[in-house]
């Protein structure tokens, strides 16, 4: 086993992987920006290197800085986590130059599967089932407008050196598709340096289904299952679950063989995931393969009772998978939000800061993998995700029945987050009954703008409009409770109280200042 690794990342994911470093025995080195001087996972860790100023482009994301911190530090090997540094070839050559082992894949794949369009090509040799499209980057529209008359519209273009939907257009009729190509070729451009497009067909409300796979170094390769992704606001994830609540034993048994199929024909190793659309009859298409540790990892640990980051340790140790796909067995059902400090009164927009109080849930079925504390001031120069919280249950209700009770247990303040948007979430019909697509979240959200809530709602109600209404609460109460004619005062409940109190804190703090 390595002995020394560094974590070469922040956040809730520096400390999800410090977690595993421990239980294995192994010692957990990580770096930090200058804004990231107190944060979690600098305090939880054996030894903590600084790299430079808070813009990742002069920290994280400078391999030369994390190989010299490696190099001094004496690691054995780097853990990239997700973002930065993850999926950059770059990182993986310079350690195998630096005599570090990468907790990854080998670069060669990661160079494959980078390029959507080598992607594709490597899915058509492995008969994976694709959208029909382009396999090859188009270089001039006249080409790509020729495409799109035999494939028929409504056709989407995308960045070959995309992901996350930067540099991808929908296109819906011949005329939109000049000004759709240069859009695309443009933000592609400027996102990735990059501005070669392809061309696919659109599918109409796909659900976004993804395959979990572990490769060892022995030419094993197996599959976790799947999470499904489909509630996602522009793009970016909100709500992930394990199992999909539209698979079927075949349908996993399918795409999974898909997914198992292509990594071979990567030479891929280590863990990763396999993208793919599913449509309303159940047929499923290649998307793209992220070639990291994933977000919302976690569902399928629950579900598998896995621990995929200590096994990624492993394997990149040069170990064999303990297991083999007989083996991999799925119990019950796991559901993950990500909380954000984004202000859900201006359209969800960062709003870092210092958090005054942090009272995180647990109980049952509870897992929360965040990487703050109270009294940590929320840098704004990184993704503000806080972390995660995830339920457990026997099956999809129970899973949904202990998120929203942790939820209500939940409190932080001084930030502001998005915890009431996944209390709103849950509590539909459509969530409920799984009744959901990829943009299922964008038009709840634009419904919902066009008929406001009331003042009571945490989400809709504005910051003043609640401040007004929790002070006329506690006033109440307080009257209420030194009556004393009234022989049974109404219990307030624990959730009101923590929200009364914490609120009353904000606001003292605010005059304060
Ligand atoms: C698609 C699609 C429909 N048809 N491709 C969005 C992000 C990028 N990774 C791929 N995306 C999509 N590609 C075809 N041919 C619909 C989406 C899409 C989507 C995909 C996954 C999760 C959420 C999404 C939200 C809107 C559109």
């Amino acid at each position: 086993m390595f002995k020394k690794i560094l974590i070469a990342n922040r956040g809730e994911i520096a400390v999800r992987i410090l977690r595993a470093c421990r239980e294995l025995s192994v010692c957990a080195v990580a770096v930090y920006s200058d804004a990231d001087r107190a944060s979690l996972h600098v305090r939880l860790a054996d030894e903590a290197y600084p790299i430079g100023p808070s813009p990742s482009r002069e920290s994280y994301l400078v391999i030369e800085k994390i190989i010299g911190a490696a190099r001094h530090a004496g690691c054995d090997a780097i853990h990239p986590g997700y973002g930065f540094l993850a999926e950059n070839p770059a990182l993986a050559r310079a350690c195998a130059e630096a005599g570090v082992t990468f907790i990854g894949p080998p670069p060669e794949a990661m160079e494959k599967l980078g390029s959507k369009t080598a992607a594709r090509q490597l899915g058509r040799e492995a008969g994976v089932s694709m959208v029909s499209g382009t396999l090859e980057p188009i270089e001039r529209m006249e080409d790509a407008r020729k495409e799109a008359l035999k494939i028929g519209f409504p056709v989407v273009l995308k960045a070959v050196a995309g992901g996350g939907g930067k540099g991808m257009r929908l296109i819906e009729r011949e005329s939109e598709f000049a000004g759709g190509w240069r859009d695309a070729s443009s933000e592609a451009q400027n996102a990735f340096g990059d501005g070669r497009l392809y061309l696919e067909k659109y599918l109409l409300r796909p659900r976004h289904i993804e395959i979990q796979i572990l490769g060892d170094r022995h030419g094993h390769i197996v599959h976790l299952g799947e999470r499904e992704c489909s509630v996602q606001r522009r793009y970016q994830k909100v709500i992930e679950e394990a199992p999909s609540p539209v698979m079927t034993p075949e349908l996993r048994r399918a795409m999974g063989d898909a997914a198992v199929k292509l990594a071979k024909a990567g030479g891929y190793t280590n863990a990763g995931t396999i993208e793919f659309l599913v449509d309303a009859d159940r047929r499923f298409y290649f998307l793209e393969m992220n070639t990291r540790l994933q977000v919302e990892h976690p569902v399928t640990e629950l579900v598998t009772s896995l621990d995929i980051v200590k096994l990624q340790i492993r394997i990149a140790c040069g170990e064999p998978l303990p297991f083999a796909q007989e083996d991999v067995a799925l119990r019950g059902h796991a559901i993950e939000c990500r909380i954000y400090a984004e202000d859900p009164d201006n359209n969800f927009f960062p709003s870092p800061g210092k958090i005054l109080e942090w009272r995180p849930p647990a109980g049952p079925g509870i897992r929360l993998d965040d990487g703050v504390y109270g009294g940590w001031i929320v840098p704004n120069e990184y993704d503000p995700m806080l972390g995660k919280l995830i339920a457990w249950g026997a099956n999809r209700a129970e899973a949904i029945a202990r998120l929203q009770r942790a939820l209500g247990e939940f409190y932080a303040s001084g930030i502001k987050t998005n915890a009431g948007l996944f209390l709103r979430i849950l509590a539909t019909r459509d969530f409920q009954s799984a009744d959901i697509y990829t943009r299922w979240l964008d038009d709840f959200l634009s419904k919902s703008r066009r008929s406001k809530l009331s003042v009571f709602d945490d989400t809709e109600a504005t910051s003043s409009e609640r401040d007004a209404a929790t002070i006329a609460a506690f006033l109440w109460h307080m009257a209420r409770s030194a009556d004393s004619s009234e022989k049974n005062p109404a219990p307030v409940s624990a959730k009101s109280r923590w929200k009364l109190e914490g609120r009353l804190d904000q606001l003292n703090s605010e005059v304060e200042r």
